[in-house]
């Protein structure tokens, strides 16, 4: 059964509490993945709402005022609370509920997770976009960048793992795995090839795809076709909007 997604006009759905908050999100956005998984580690009982952010719903924006996913909100005596962007989402996530740890203990690998992501995001997420983005012409260097971007992620991870930062799930691998699951679309996209090698990149993506709180963020609209197809049409309609602008 597809999943109902709230858009212009829409009214706002319940926002839940504290404990059971309401996280908007999109089925296909990696941002908004970042915290569903994160959400899913901990075993939050949170209320999943789909918005469209083609037709943004009037109620979404008092809850963000960029209009983005992910947001959590949820109502308490006080009133009605949100938050967002996935990065802040995933630290609140982590600080405010029970459940696996997400930061190791010790202070300088916590600081180790951070800059992992930190690094991610100023290396891979900008190689990734350009590179999903890139037109016929811009798709040869795009490609290398994103070549270049990988090799340096599979130096990063840890070398034992299994997961990104060593043997437990961190924040580190709620932050990465939705891009880096998102690269072999780029086959489809731009003809791009992931280069050889990349073993730890390789066994770490394997890993994590079997996660249960990943595989429990993979939600395709139609569940009689593939995520990873859906997810290639989603793309290329977005490009073809885009070119026609
Ligand atoms: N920096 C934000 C980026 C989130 C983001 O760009 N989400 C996209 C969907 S993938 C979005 O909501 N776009 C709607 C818009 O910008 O109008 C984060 O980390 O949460």
């Amino acid at each position: 059964m597809a999943t109902e997604v709230l858009s212009k006009g829409s009214t706002q759905p319940e926002l839940g509490t504290f404990d059971a908050p309401t996280f908007i999100t999109t089925w296909n956005c990696p941002y908004a993945q970042r915290t569903w998984i994160a959400l899913n580690e901990k075993g939050v009982k949170y209320n999943r709402v789909f918005v469209d952010l083609k037709e943004k719903p009037e109620w979404f924006f008092p809850l963000n005022p960029y209009g983005r996913v992910p947001t959590l909100a949820w109502k308490d005596g006080r009133g009605t609370h949100s938050l967002y962007e996935s990065l802040i989402c995933n630290e609140f996530v982590e600080d405010a509920f029970e459940g696996p740890s997400l930061l190791p203990e010790d202070p300088v690998q916590r600081a180790q997770v951070r800059l992992l992501i930190d690094q991610f995001g100023a290396k891979v997420g900008p190689a990734f976009g350009k590179a999903i983005f890139a037109s016929e012409d811009e798709a040869p260097a795009a490609g290398k960048a994103l070549g270049e971007a990988l090799t340096w992620l599979d130096s990063a991870l840890d070398p034992t793992g299994p997961y990104a930062a060593g043997a437990n799930f961190t924040l580190a691998d709620a932050a990465l795995t939705p891009f880096v699951i998102r690269v072999s679309l780029l086959q489809g996209l731009i003809g791009y090839k992931v280069p050889e090698g990349l073993d730890r990149v390789k066994a770490w993506q394997a890993v994590v795809l079997d996660r249960q709180s990943v595989k429990d963020s993979i939600v395709p609209p139609d569940p009689s076709k593939g995520w990873e197809e859906q997810l290639l049409e989603s793309y290329r309609a977005y490009l073809a909007s885009r070119r026609a602008a």
